[in-house]
This record gives C-alpha cells, structure tokens and sequence, in this order.
C-alpha cells in the first residue's frame, strides 16, 4: 500500500510540480513547532489553513496533515488552466475542518425565571446543535395539523428536551436538555459558515467537513474541482454558486445529514460534472420552511451532467408541500442537463424532479426506489427520459402536472422505462403533447395502471388496464403489462449497499451496463454512462474523448497513443457477415489495444466503475469475460484487473485482485477466445467506497472485455 501511495504522489508532484515556481506546502498543526510564520515546508509547516489559503498561487499544492482545523477559510488566488491550486490531505491523514465550538458549561446561565433552559451569547442561529454528538434541531410549534401542515419557530419552556431555540433580538442560543446541565454533556455549536471556499482552477480533495453552519464547501469561480471530501451535520453540503461559472466537478464526495441541499448548483454554473456522489440524509429542513430543497439541486444551471449519484433518504415527513425531499431536482431556466445512472431510494419525493422551463432534459438508466415519486415534470419542455428502472414509489411512477401556459408542460417522452409497483405507473395530468410509449409496467395489486387528465378540483380518470388507457388516450400503444421482470429488458443492474444508509441490510440497485449494451433503442450511440476509460493508477494520463463515431458497427475510441495504446467501445456489426462478431453477448464490448507499453500507465489502461457506496463485511461476487488477440507483456501478466476500496474521503486505499487467468499462476496470454473469470471479493473494515477496474497491463495486443457482472450478495 505503501509503494501504492508513494507511485501515485510521485506522478501527482510531476504533473502539478514541473511548472517553474510551484511550490509545495505543508499545514501541520499537530507537529510541535508548527506556525504560520514557518515557511510551510513538511519540516517546519503551518499551523493554520489561513495561512495556506493565503498564500497558495497558481500551480502550488497544500498537504493538510491529520489534524482537527477549526476554521473558515477563503482561498486569495485562483489557478490557472494549466496550474491549479491543490488543497488536499496529506497521504491517509485524518483531515477534519470543524465548523463547530465546544460550549463548555462556562458559556451557559441559567437563563431568567427557568428551571431547565440554558443561555448562551451567539451572534447567529447555528442550524442545529450537537450534544455529545447527536443533532439536535430547532423548537417548532405545529400551527395548522391538517395538510398542508404549517410550522413557525417555537419557544422554549421548562418542559422541553433535546431543542434548541435561537433569540435573535437577544443574540442568544437557549437549550433546553430536559433538566440535565450543560455540564453533564459535550455540546458543541455550529459557528462558521463554511469550511473551504475555493476559487477558480483550485481542487480539493480528501477532507472532512463538520458542522458548518451554511454550505460546509463552496467553489466560486470555474474549472475548479472537489472530490473525495466527506461533509457531515451540517447547514447543506457543496455548493456551486455564483453567476455563469463553468466547469466545475464535484465527484466521489459524500454528504451525510445537510438540513438543506446536500450538492447545488446555484445561479447558472454551466458544463459542470456532478458524479459518484453519495447523499444521504439531506434536506432534512427541521424548521420545516420553505427551503426548495434537494438532495442534489440545480439552479438555472445548464449543460451539465449528473452520473452515478446515490442520494438516499432526503427530506422530512413532517414537512408537507413538496418543497423538500426530491432527491435530484432541475429548478427555474436550466437547459441540457443528463441525468445518467443515478440510484435514489427512500427519499420523501421525487427521485427525479424536473421544473419549471428545465429544457432538453435526457435521463437514462436511472433507478428510482421507494421514492415519493419516480421521475415527474412540471411547467418544463422537451425532456427525454428512456431506459429508467422506477420501482415501488409510493406516487407515480412517472408524472407530468401543471404546464399552464407560459410554463407549459409538453414534449415529454417516456419511452422503454420499466415501472414496477408504482401507484399509478403513469400519471398524464398534461395529456398533450407528451408522449409515453414502449415501456413495460408492472401493476401493483389493485392498483391504478395510469391517470389521466382532469379539469382544476375533478378527479381525473383512472384507467386500470392497458387496452382502456391506450384507447382513452392512445399512449403506450407498444407498451406491455408484466407479471415479472422480462428477461430481455436489456438492463442489467449492480447491486449495493450503503454502510450510512438508514438501513444498511438493503440491497440498492444501480442500472448497470455490464454487457455494454448502451445503445438506445434506434441504434444509436450516446455517451457511455457506466464504464469509463482510465489508467490503473486513477491519475489522468491525457484522456481526451476523440470521437463518437459509427452508428452502426465499429469503435468510439476514448484515449490515443501517449496513453501507451488506445481504449474504446466498440460494436460489432449487426448485418453480418460484414464484420466478424466479436461480443461475447450483444452487439458491444470493450477494448483496450496495448500500443506503446512502455508509455503505458504500470497499474493498466483500461476501464473503471462507478464509484460505489460500500459496507465492510458485504461480498461481492464479480464475474467477467475476457478475449484476448496476440497479447504479449515482459512482465508477469497482461490483464490487470482489481477492486479499490477506499474511505469516504478516498484515502486507505486498499486493493483486492480479480484473477488475470483461469487458475492461479496462470495469467492469460497471446490469443484465446471469451473465457469467464471471477471472483468473491470481501469488503474490509473501514472502507466506504469501491470501484473496480478492469484493464491491460502494459502489453502489447488486444483485450477484450463483455457481460461484467458486480452483485453483492
Ligand atoms: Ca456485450
């Protein structure tokens, strides 16, 4: 492991150390001696982020060391295309900014004619607080019980336990523990707003942030990047805000209970990249106010896309009015926004909620699981939404309402969507134009099969059976009514688990492409949307997308010689004998050619996973086909192919082996036809994330790769 992460600082210090004047600095207030009039080497570090931030220029990297940084720190400079300012922590140091202050019980009085409730000065209203730990939200007073259900801010009284109320005239936090003191608990208090606020070109990784009062990470500006970071309790999770920024990405992140958004886009950002996130418990809103929350929430933002999020358990039920709990939502001006491959289960609404003039949307190979709703549509044009597996919701499975003009509702096609026990499958409230046709539903017992359009305040018609909807209102002419899942539905699914999941025993499910089949149904191509091409070593080699090219037949190649060979989708020919079939199930596989080994990155050249949520203990059962064309290596083997755990923030990474040939000892080599490999694999303690790679060792010749299976069991 070691050696690992020594190969991989290495070739970080290469790309980000070359340019003249980079430096390298270290913050380390753990190391006696640490201050910020040293000169932030690893000898002699800082002690503060502020220094840091500060001082950090275009092309220098920060190594945060282990330590607990009670701050809230804003970066000076930005960094350029080429030279990124990089703030991230150092090796598998435990890095936690802490948005919090312990409240001893020296900060608390009895406040005035009280028995139970406690004072302290506070210039803010925290959000919540944390009594040895634990969250604990505002005081509210139920004033309308019937729905839509209406709160305000409460008051404390001497009967009141576990609530904390905030005296904004008095500036004064008041708590009430139920007749405990302050004393007989840790209490800690949200008193910074945000951890880390980056600005254009910088790149974060691998931090915790804790208890911040707003938005725990924010980035202003473009091209910047946040990955690996880990933010708990606090006010929401990432944020990317202001006006018309571009190009931020924010992946392999997890935010685990934000009172508000969990992942935003704010205020147009455009080409952002939001993918392999995971949130759990946002949006959690316990004043119940009309947040307009989501787990993952865009804002007037276009030209993004959203992969492999798993957003699980947003909202919160005493909140009525659907203003919160929508797992990802598209809200107000935003255009051309894919939703690829995302898992959302148990959240309070939609899972996947588009709005308000949100045009062009396309959404493929979602999975919605026990939402409030699969995905619905308001007063939004022209989405495309295919290939979505939407099970058990506990409203529609998919819906279009409310599209009075100017705000219409129209052009949605719901096409090849598999709708299990959703109540109803289908709910056109804006009949025309939408359109839905050639998905497959599964009914509920006794449940309604769709509902159509009504007048304002009539109920609108139900329909129970197919023939009766598709002769009320000629949709879902070609679709079909199953019993069980068909076999040729040409979906497969990966399945998971999730350690901070409410239930950690269920069994999640993300639409997986492992046979490769992406194609849509007319054949033609759109960006792949599970495997990625990538080097073993996870830095990026010079990747750049060449072409999508060949509709029918042939190769989108996805990275060039330089990366010591090429990686590529590719179909066979589906008239043949044309071109010779090389698949091993359908029409598409994966291909890595070996070129220039020794430009080649040493862990591989190949193809990565989602990053998925992880449980210690669970296992999988990975399986695989490989074909191999005149494949040659001086080194031992020429198929490298692994499982990476890591934890949340991306460090302790640890690797286990898939075999490289049928019996151990005996790597695969030159030419030999579709051979299936697999193996158990057990996730260790403390590792939250897996992903798993599958690539060429540095060779010569061709690897082929189809029909990969990931199960946990
Ligand atoms: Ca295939």
């Amino acid at each position: 492991m070691i050696t690992t992460r020594v190969a991989a600082l290495s070739v970080f210090s290469l790309l980000f150390s070359l340019p003249i004047q980079a430096a390298e600095y270290h913050v380390a207030p753990g190391v006696p001696g640490a201050a910020d009039d040293n000169p932030g080497t690893l000898a002699k570090p800082w002690k503060t982020l502020a220094r840091a931030a500060a001082t950090a220029r275009a092309g220098d990297t920060v190594l945060i060391h282990a330590g607990t940084y009670p701050e809230s720190v804003t970066m000076r400079n930005a960094g350029t295309n080429d030279k990124p300012i990089v703030f991230q922590a150092f090796e598998d140091d435990g890095v936690i900014l802490e948005g919090a202050d312990v409240f001893g019980a020296d900060k608390w009085q009895l406040a005035p004619n009280t028995r139970n409730i406690y004072a302290a000065g506070l210039d803010r209203d925290p959000g919540l607080v944390l009594v040895d730990g634990k969250a604990l939200g505002p005081k509210v007073d139920q004033t309308k019980k019937v729905y839509p259900r209406a709160y305000k801010l409460g008051v404390l009284t001497d009967a009141d336990k576990n609530v904390y109320q905030y005296d904004a005239k008095g500036r004064k936090l008041l708590l009430s523990l139920g007749g405990d003191t302050p004393a007989m608990h840790i209490i800690n208090v949200p008193v910074r707003t945000t951890a880390l606020m980056l600005n254009a070109h910088c790149r974060l990784a691998g931090i915790h942030a804790s208890n911040y009062r707003g938005s725990a990470i924010e980035v202003v500006g473009d091209d910047s990047i946040v990955e690996d970071c880990l933010v708990t309790d606090s006010g929401s999770g990432i944020r990317v805000s202001g006006w018309d920024y571009r190009g931020a990405i924010v992946r392999r992140n997890t935010v685990i209970g934000a009172l508000g958004n969990g992942i935003y886009l704010q205020d147009r950002p455009t080409q952002c990249l939001v993918e392999d996130n995971l949130a759990v418990r946002c949006t959690l809103n316990p004043a119940h106010e009309d947040g307009w929350m989501g787990s993952i929430k865009m804002n007037g933002a276009s030209d993004s896309i959203f992969a492999h999020n798993v957003v699980l358990e947003g909202g919160n039920y005493e909140t009525d009015g659907g203003h919160d709990g929508l797992a990802m939502w598209g809200d107000i001006d935003i255009v051309r926004t894919m939703f690829l491959g995302n898992t959302c289960a148990n959240n309070k609404s939609s899972g996947l909620y588009v709005e308000y003039t949100m045009g062009d949307t396309r959404a493929y190979f979602n999975t919605s699981y026990r939402d409030g709703g699969g995905i619905t549509c308001r007063q939004s044009q022209r989405g495309v939404f295919m290939r979505n597996l939407l099970l058990e919701s506990r409203g529609s499975g998919f819906a279009v309402w409310e599209g009075a003009a100017p705000y219409s509702t129209t052009d949605q096609v719901f096409a090849h969507n598999l709708v299990r026990d959703c109540n109803p499958a289908i709910w056109l409230a804006i009949e025309q134009p939408n359109f839905a046709d050639y998905n497959t539903y599964w009914p509920g017992k006794n449940a309604v099969l769709a509902c159509g359009e009504a007048p304002s305040g009539v109920r609108p018609p139900q329909y129970k059976e197919l023939a009766d909807w598709i002769k009320a209102t000629g949709h879902d002419v070609h679709s079909q009514v199953k019993d069980a899942q068909p076999a040729d539905v040409g979906l497969d699914t990966v399945t998971f688990r999730v350690a901070d999941a409410k239930d950690p025993k269920q069994a999640l499910m993300m639409v997986g492409n492992g046979g490769c089949e992406y194609e849509d149904p007319a054949g033609q191509n759109i960006l792949p949307y599970f495997w990625r091409s990538g080097t073993g070593d996870g830095v990026e080699h010079k990747f750049p997308y060449a072409a999508y090219c060949s509709l029918k037949g042939g190769t989108e190649a996805m990275a060039y010689p330089g990366a010591g060979g090429t990686v590529a989708f590719s179909m066979d020919s589906p008239s043949a004998p044309i071109q010779a079939k090389l698949a091993h199930g359908g029409l598409r596989y994966l291909k890595i050619d070996g070129q220039k080994p020794a430009d080649m990155c040493r862990q591989g050249l190949g193809f990565w996973s989602p990053s998925l949520p992880a449980r210690a203990t669970d296992t999988y059962d990975i399986g695989f086909f490989v074909r191999g064309v005149e494949l040659r290596t001086t080194g031992a083997a020429a198929i490298g192919a692994f499982v990476e755990f890591t934890d949340a923030t991306g460090q302790h990474r640890q690797r286990a082996a898939l075999p490289n040939g049928i019996a151990t000892g005996t790597p695969l080599l030159g030419t030999f036809g579709w051979t299936k490999l697999a193996a158990a694999v057990t996730v260790p303690g403390g590792a939250k994330r897996m992903r798993v790679f599958f690539g060429l060792l540095p060779a010569t010749g061709q690897l082929l790769l189809d029909d990969i299976s990931i199960k946990v069991r």
